[in-house]
């Protein structure tokens, strides 16, 4: 099947050894590429590891989509077994290191083993080197850039770990281009388990596609339409900040650690305070309609901002400055730590110091305190500590109650959409295969439109249809889903491109497929790597049982249990699953999974 490089690169770093391995055509048939080849390879070779010792693997991989000239191609999943959940953990980065790895010649980059000491990787062409980086262990993740960048050239991809990475924090991601960040379930504290401080590439071969003219056509036609958009120009203006107002209007902003959806400074940070700040724009390759947005930081340096960032580490925290969010947000980025998880930390502790659990003093809003307290959890210090490994652990440390409103779901921080009246949006964080995190189903939109308080079984349908297109398809692609997602980017294209870069006609019914075979194997992972994993994982935080929002419009609301069990009974049923949550053995069968039913079934 034409389109991909059809190598795998393996660098095993304990014994200095690199291979080579074709990818066979059925691999990419049945997994397409990005999360597909990952969670694979972790379920094939990835067994009772610990995350953080040298048996466990970090993958890099590219989808046949990645690296050609299409809209917002340029995208990466780096994956592996995570250190903040125990499961299965993945994240989508754009980045100029998945256009060039595809043309050093390979779709995917094995890290295996554990380095003895500080080294980064060269991937050029054939040639593959494991480099010294003592003198770049403990630099920031801006830094080493730039250094690796100056050494090698601009015409790299370079991905790095900040000291938060060096240092095993499992909240740590893994960094490139000064702001795009991948990985949230700790993968730079995997790549900092390996001593692996970065890798840089450098390809100047090309992929060939089974019919390039067609690519070419459609591509360009892709670009115009994106641009022709009747959205387009708003979202050139405020990208994803647009969601900060809506959010806040409907109640959903992630406020005082997801106390309330509502946030009273609102009007002094969201996209239009953006717009007037704004000095520079940032994003992906291949993109033609780039989201981040730069504005400068209290000390007069840039920094780049999402919604999810300032929704996090503004409201979140009760801070409602925004250049002081973008501060924050860029010593995130230096020390390579997860916004979002981030601002889930401090509104934690902030929420133990107000409730008297801690004896320390933190304030809702305390800039000085929020920017002490990333540093010590980029260091795992202090009353940094506590936190470092996310609120689930705080909590269990803590006792006390907290685990209530410690806001996580299997490990994994929940991001920036508050859920105690949106049903569906709770269950998408619940069962998404990574922990709470949206990409997979950001349904939240829809059910606001559509029937926001219904519990019914359309909407677990609903839910699922996401799950399909945005964790299977997108992410195995592998390509950017904002232009579908924002502006409306017909959905036609992709089964267009793809048969014209693989020669491969795909209908909706066989990505669907292959969707279910991905989330499937991901659930099996969950099964055999963590103990008694079941139905008890899917379930959002209990403060949106218990407490109701005090604020807003949904005033007095918050989710009904009876109600959340059956959407959940419903969405095993629909998926295949008995109801503990376990893939039924018919289900894995049809999927050609015979092999992995035998192992959990
Ligand atoms: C993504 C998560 C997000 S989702 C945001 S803002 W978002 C946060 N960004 C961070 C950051 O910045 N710095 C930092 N230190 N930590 C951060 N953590 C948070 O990480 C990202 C964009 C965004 S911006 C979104 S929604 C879309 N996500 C996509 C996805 O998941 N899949 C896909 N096929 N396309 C997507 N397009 C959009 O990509 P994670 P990026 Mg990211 C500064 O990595 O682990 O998936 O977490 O990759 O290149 O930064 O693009 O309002
Ligand atoms: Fe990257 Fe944003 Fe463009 Fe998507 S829309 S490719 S996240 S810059």
């Amino acid at each position: 099947m034409k389109g991909y490089a059809g190598t795998l690169l393996r660098v095993n770093l304990s014994e200095d050894k690199v291979t080579k391995e074709d990818i066979s055509d059925s691999i990419r048939k049945e997994y397409l590429g990005g999360r597909g080849f990952a969670i694979k390879l972790l379920w094939d070779e990835v067994r009772n590891a610990d995350p953080l010792s040298e048996y466990n693997k970090l993958i890099f991989s590219t989808g046949p989509l990645s690296g050609q000239l299409l809209p917002s191609a340029g995208k990466m999943v780096i994956a592996s077994k995570s250190p903040l959940t125990g499961g299965y953990g993945d994240g989508n980065i754009g980045t100029m290191a998945s256009v060039y790895l595809k043309k050093a010649g390979y779709d995917i980059f094995v890290a295996e083993g554990k380095s003895e000491k500080p080294c980064y990787l060269l991937i050029a062409d054939e040639n593959i080197k494991i480099m010294d980086a003592t003198d770049l262990w403990g630099k920031d993740s801006f830094e080493t850039q730039d250094l690796l960048e100056k050494q090698h050239g601009k015409n790299s991809g370079i991905l790095v770990i900040g000291p938060a990475g060096e240092n095993l924090i499992p909240i740590s991601t893994v960094m490139s281009q000064k702001g795009r960040s991948g990985g949230r379930p700790g993968m730079g504290a995997v790549m900092g388990s390996k001593k692996l401080k970065a890798v840089v590439i450098k390809g100047t071969k090309s992929v060939s596609n089974f019919d390039d003219d067609k690519l070419r056509e459609i591509g360009k036609k892709g670009y115009e339409e994106i641009k022709g958009k009747e959205h387009y120009n708003f979202w050139m203006r405020q990208g994803t900040m647009q969601a900060f107002e809506w959010c806040n209007e409907n109640a959903c902003l992630p406020t005082y650690n997801f106390r309330e959806g509502v946030f009273e400074f609102s009007k002094e940070m969201d996209g239009y305070v953006l717009e007037k700040l704004h000095v520079a724009r940032k994003g992906c390759p291949m993109c033609n309609m780039q989201c981040g947005h730069v504005i400068k930081d209290p000390s007069g340096q840039q920094a780049e901002l999402d919604y999810e960032n300032v929704g996090m580490l503004g409201p979140n925290i009760g801070l409602r400055n925004l250049p002081q969010v973008a501060l924050l947000n860029r010593l995130a980025d230096e020390w390579g730590l997860d916004t979002i998880s981030l601002g889930s930390c401090i509104g934690f502790l902030m929420e133990a110091s107000e409730k008297g659990l801690i004896p320390e003093k933190i304030k809702w809003g305390d800039f000085e305190a929020a920017q002490k307290l990333t540093v010590e959890i980029g260091r795992g210090e202090g009353l940094g500590k506590l936190v470092s490994h996310g609120v689930k652990a705080a909590a269990e440390t803590l006792g006390k109650g907290s685990q209530k409103w410690a806001m996580q779901v299997k490990g994994l921080e929940i991001s920036a959409y508050n859920c105690h009246a949106c049903p569906g949006m709770a269950l998408a964080f619940a069962t998404s295969p990574i922990g709470a995190h949206h990409k997979d189903a950001w349904i939240i939109s829809w059910e606001i439109a559509n029937d926001r308080f219904s519990y019914d079984k359309s909407k677990v349908e609903k839910l699922i249809e996401f799950q399909r297109i945005r964790g299977g398809f997108f992410e195995s692609a592998t390509v950017c889903r904002l232009p579908w997602v924002e502006v409306s980017f017909g959905i036609h294209w992709y089964p267009e491109y793809l048969e014209a870069i693989t020669g491969v006609k795909w209908s909706w019914d066989d990505l669907y497929k292959m969707g279910d075979r991905i989330y499937n194997l991901i659930r099996a992972f969950w099964i055999r790597e963590v103990p008694q994993f079941g139905r008890k994982w899917d379930y959002p935080p209990e403060r949106w049982f218990e407490e109701a929002q005090s604020e807003g419009k949904v005033k007095g609301m918050k989710l009904d249990r009876r109600k959340y069990e059956q959407m959940l009974s419903w969405y095993y049923e629909l998926r295949g699953w008995d109801q503990n949550g376990i893939p039924l053995k018919e289900t894995l069968e049809d999927l050609g999974l015979k092999e992995v039913s035998r192992e959990i079934v």
